[in-house]
């Protein structure tokens, strides 16, 4: 195998502008690199926590979100840190612009089943933003978004996230709320969609109409993967239609998740089985197992009550390394089955000198798919784990940089 781990490139952004830590780096033009700044000059707007390239024809652009960016918007005056989604034109100087996705501020109206009155403050918009793979549409998502209609407590409303999904033109600007549903709120004693954070993570699947929602709040925190997708069917009256369907499991006796696991922290599809032509999905849960994660891959179920179906899950190893915390699916042998790569932001070495501090130093695994279920860890003569610095947090955000060497290869 013409692969080897040490060559994976890894990006990595942590709560700065855009940080590259990458391995090797040719063919990277390093010197004149192009450096995009928060256009309003806010500090602490955390431009830069998810950033995506967008294609729209001819025109390329660079997508950033700023969770806790002030609105300039005049509509937003006085929405406190709703989140500010920023396009930035990549042909010439720091040419950011604010995409306006909710116009009205906290007046958005709105007209779904339920009762919606937007609480925008601290909405955290753009904490997640996924772009499908044809350049077509693009979500921005505002996970801390509440609904104000209801209260559960005098201070205390609905964090059941929101979406803002745009198409290709522009005009057409959809807010998805999939966790607004009145009579699923709780259940019993538990909360159920109440404080769900729909949107915490973002993904269109290749090649399909799906959009995957992290949800990591669902049913006490188990987590759950939200995927919104379109069914076509025939009525005999209007001929072929299509309608969009939304499926949230939330299995109540599931055999692999648990409470407070966090399933939807991370989520993301592939080809993983040869058997099947079709995507599946792969999600992290990282305080599932005893604290030290779980990433499962899995189909969705027949019905929201069922549990999921699982094709594998994988365990860290180390508690309270967040196992799961960020993973990228990438082809890295070239055999056309896709692998994974699974990030452990807070693996911490052991102290051997007590006057280093060490700690959440963060490492990668690296998974291949060897088919069926199957999944070899590939182990180097020492783990993969950046500069292991004290506090780093290597593998907090991880992303397939393409076949960089021209190899043939994916991931460098
Ligand atoms: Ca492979
Ligand atoms: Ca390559």
């Amino acid at each position: 195998m013409k692969m080897d781990v040490r060559w994976i490139s890894v990006c990595a952004s942590y709560f700065v502008f855009v940080t590259f830590i990458i391995t090797d780096g040719f063919n990277l033009n390093w010197r004149y690199a192009r450096v995009f700044t928060d256009p309003k000059i806010q500090t602490g707007s955390y431009f830069g926590f998810t950033v995506a390239l967008r294609k729209q024809g001819l025109k390329h652009w660079l997508v950033v979100g700023a969770p806790r960016g002030n609105s300039t918007y005049p509509e937003h005056r006085g929405v406190y840190e709703p989140g500010v989604v920023y396009q930035c034109g990549l042909d010439r100087g720091n040419n950011c612009q604010h995409i306006v996705l909710a116009s009205k501020g906290n007046i958005e109206p709105v007209d779904y089943n339920s009762p919606v009155r937007p609480m925008r403050e601290n909405s955290w918009l753009g904490g997640a933003i996924a772009v499908q793979d044809n350049g077509e549409r693009f979500v921005a998502c505002a996970p801390r978004w509440r609904n104000s209609y209801y209260r559960w407590s005098d201070y205390s409303y609905f964090m059941n996230g929101a979406c803002y999904l745009t198409d290709s033109s522009e005009s057409r600007k959809e807010t998805i709320l999939p966790l607004n549903d009145i009579n699923k709120q709780t259940l019993r004693n538990y909360y159920l969609y109440l404080y769900g954070e729909a949107g915490f993570t973002a993904h269109f699947p290749k090649n399909s109409t799906e959009i995957l929602l992290g949800a990591p709040g669902i049913y006490n925190w188990q987590g759950a993967v939200i995927r919104i997708r379109d069914r076509t069917f025939y009525d005999i009256r209007r001929g072929m239609q299509t309608e969009r369907i939304t499926d949230i499991p939330t299995p109540l006796n599931s055999l692999l998740l648990s409470t407070n696991g966090y399933f939807g922290y991370s989520v993301s599809s592939g080809r993983f089985l040869s058997a099947r032509s079709s995507h599946l999905y792969v999600a992290g849960s990282p305080r599932n197992a005893q604290f030290r994660g779980k990433v499962c891959i899995f189909d969705f179920p027949l019905r929201s009550t069922y549990d999921l179906q699982y094709i594998r899950d994988l365990d860290g190893t180390q508690m309270g390394e967040y196992f799961g915390g960020a993973l990228c699916v990438v082809d890295l042998n070239g055999d056309r089955l896709d692998d994974l790569v699974v990030a452990s932001p807070q693996f911490s070495l052991q102290a051997t000198n007590s006057a280093k501090l060490v700690g959440d130093e963060g490492r990668i695994y690296v998974f291949i798919n060897g088919d069926k279920g199957r999944f070899k860890e590939i182990t180097g003569d020492r783990m993969i784990m950046g500069n292991r610095r004290y506090g780093a947090r290597f593998g907090t955000a991880v992303a397939n940089v393409g076949d960089l060497n021209m190899d043939g290869y994916e991931g460098e």
